[in-house]
């Protein structure tokens, strides 16, 4: 069976494995699936997105997955080969996984998507408290990324775990005015966002 990829497009982190795909030119079928519907819940233990198979073969965890299609299928290597390079670039997944995904995504950017009163209108407490750490971040991203690319001087896997949580978090006023101030993120992000990968994995 061909490679597919479960969950709704929408994920960041459904984008950073659909990019892995997408870069090493793989043929695949994104299933959308929302996180906790009877698919997700009988796939994941925790009903989360995204899930791949192939072959019969079942999987979650986006690292593993854009591992998995790394190691499984031809095309670019999106890992570099030598240990520590390789070290430096799961460094940076896992950092943009945990650290930049909790704060960027879930902190502030699904504030402003769903913490909203009876009006329609965002409840801010919880924004106004990250506001800081969030600038924080986009200095932390500018420096990692002043070499070119996500903690390297050229494309990887990293790049296709950065990007769609900057996409997310530039859509909203604060995310958008920190990408501004930080001179190589904003360089950065405008020239990966011309990559076929980023532009065809855009929900
Ligand atoms: N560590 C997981 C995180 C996946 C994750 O948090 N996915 C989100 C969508 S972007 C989700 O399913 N959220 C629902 C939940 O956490 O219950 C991975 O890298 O695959």
């Amino acid at each position: 069976m061909a490679l597919e990829i479960i969950g709704t497009p929408i994920s960041n982190f459904v984008r950073a494995v659909r990019m892995v795909a997408e870069e090493k030119g793989v043929v695949y079928k994104n299933t959308p699936e929302m996180p906790h519907s009877d698919a997700m819940k009988s796939l994941h233990p925790l009903g989360q997105v995204p899930v791949m198979r192939h072959d019969g073969f079942h999987l979650f965890e986006s690292m593993a997955i854009a591992r998995y299609i790394d190691n499984v299928f031809d095309g670019p290597a999106l890992v570099p080969a030598s240990p520590e390079a390789a070290a430096k670039t799961v460094q940076w997944i896992s950092f943009a996984q945990t650290s930049v995904d909790q704060l960027i995504v879930r902190q502030y950017c699904l504030e402003y998507l769903f913490n909203k009163d009876e009006h329609g209108n965002v409840i801010r407490d919880n924004i106004e408290k990250v506001l800081n750490k969030v600038s924080k971040m986009f200095l932390v991203l500018d420096e990692a990324v002043s070499s070119g690319y996500f903690g390297s001087d050229e494309f990887s896997m990293a790049d296709c775990f950065l990007m769609p949580i900057i996409y997310y978090g530039q859509m909203f006023p604060e995310g958008k005015a920190a990408l501004e101030s930080a001179k190589n993120l904003k360089v950065y992000y405008e020239k990966l966002s011309q990559r076929p990968s980023f532009i065809s994995t855009t929900a």
